[in-house]
């Protein structure tokens, strides 16, 4: 018997040394389209932590420029990607800088 608790035990490590790390764990990440000349979703809402992708579809050259400054991806030529992790709650609006009709809303939850 005593061997069957030992291989019990061993077992038992086996599947805490393989378990993900608790520390640290993203979110799923989201996406934002831009085609058309607007932002799709226009709004989207995503847990604190999430990183958000951001990817420009049309031919012209657009941006992500939040209203208060917090964040800029610059001029995103077509197909263009951004990213940016939003970890404190709280509603995050944007406009494209060269169009500044096109504005988009990030609302972050707390997880
Ligand atoms: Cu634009």
């Amino acid at each position: 018997m005593k061997y069957q608790s030992i291989a019990v035990l061993a077992a038992t490590i086996a599947l805490a040394a393989a378990a993900p790390p608790q520390t640290a764990a993203p979110q799923p990440g989201a996406s934002v389209t831009i085609a058309n000349f607007a932002y799709a979703p226009a709004t989207l809402t995503i847990a604190a932590g999430t990183t958000v992708r951001f990817r420009n579809d049309d031919s012209d050259a657009h941006t992500v420029t939040a209203d208060d400054g917090m964040f800029d991806s610059g001029g995103l030529d077509a197909h263009g990607t951004y990213q940016h992790t939003f970890d404190q709650p709280g509603t995050y609006r944007y406009v494209c800088a060269i169009h500044p009709w096109m504005k988009g809303t990030i609302v972050v939850t707390p997880r």
